[in-house]
């Protein structure tokens, strides 16, 4: 059967496909993200078998993508591994599909690995786990009962190579991050890609002067750590975190004000919000979109509505 794994390029998406590649070598893999999901899926007509990792259903393409896949299942296998929320009015009896395996506050990874562990090697759970950890969902029971069997200091040495080394541009390509799912689905580490350590310890390397840099720079607005443009790419969310960190806020944001809208990354210290309930909320209400997850999310919003938009998400923080 001819397969195709679309999967998103960040490290639990990665991972995720990584483990669907383990079961089915002969996949080829397809990176996508929600935004372009739908215009994505309609490329890949010819594939027996539709592997679906990670990637969230938007509320503007929701029913549009899932009336394409409902299609698409007459003629092929279609499975779909994800956790996050769907929209409203959206359930998951609406995907009528070989297997939609969908589950909230647990990695992508896990999933897929749960559903294919029996056929692939028992040390792909470390895969897995490196999903969970870059996603924060290693706190599920099988996550914690998994990372017990091995030692967590080599596997937080291998997911850290993982997502730090993809913040460099050279392993930011698409053709680089097919390499470590290869290598990965393969039973390699990350730490068995060329250049992917020495990629990690520029990136943190980086990260930390860049705290200096939002240590003099992040502003409190109200409950929030804010921090505005940065100089550099791929820190948005320790970005984020630490602008709540040097502020001594609750929350953080990193913020980009781009021509036409506004990217707002955001992440947590203390919190009982889950956060994309938080960015939904407040972008929505000044015309924008927001989403994630409960630890990490983000919203753009139209230019000109940060002040409103702020404003409303210090009023949330106050109501809880
Ligand atoms: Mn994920």
């Amino acid at each position: 059967m001819k397969t195709v794994i679309l999967t998103h390029a960040d490290c639990d998406g990665m991972c995720a496909g990584a483990v669907a590649k383990a079961r089915f070598p002969d996949a080829e893999i397809f990176f996508t993200k929600p935004v372009s999901f739908l215009h994505d899926l309609k490329e890949q007509k010819d594939f027996d078998r539709i592997i679906i990792c990670d990637i969230a259903l938007t509320k503007k393409h929701a029913k549009d993508i899932i009336k394409m896949l409902n299609k698409r299942a007459a003629r092929a296998e279609v499975l779909y591994f994800d956790h996050h929320q769907l929209p409203e009015g959206i359930t998951d009896k609406d995907l009528k599909i070989k297997l939609y395996a969908h589950q909230l506050n647990v990695s992508a990874s896990e999933i897929i690995y749960r559903n294919y562990m029996k056929d692939i090697p028992r040390e792909r759970v470390w895969v897995a786990l490196y999903g969970a950890i870059g996603d924060y969902e290693d706190d599920t029971p099988f996550a914690i009962e998994r990372i017990a069997n091995w030692d967590k200091r080599a596997l937080y040495f291998e997911v850290s190579t993982l997502i730090l080394g993809i913040k460099n541009r050279e392993f930011d390509t698409y053709d680089a991050k097919r390499h470590i799912i290869e290598t990965l689905a393969m039973g390699g580490n990350p730490s068995d890609v060329k250049g992917l350590v020495k990629s990690a310890k520029m990136a943190v390397t980086r990260e930390f002067e860049f705290y200096d840099y939002v240590k003099k720079n992040a502003v409190k607005k109200g409950n929030i750590g804010v921090i505005m443009s940065l100089p550099q790419f791929g820190f948005r969310g320790p970005a984020a975190l630490f602008s709540a960190t040097v502020t001594d806020s609750p929350i953080g944001m990193c913020i980009y004000d781009r021509e036409w809208h506004i990217d707002i990354t955001v992440r947590k210290r203390k919190c009982d919000i889950p956060l994309n309930k938080m960015m939904e909320k407040a972008a929505e209400k000044v015309g924008g979109s927001g989403g994630g997850h409960p630890e990490a999310a983000g919203a753009r919003i139209p230019a000109g509505e940060l002040n409103r938009f702020l404003r409303d998400v210090n009023m949330i923080l106050e109501k809880n």
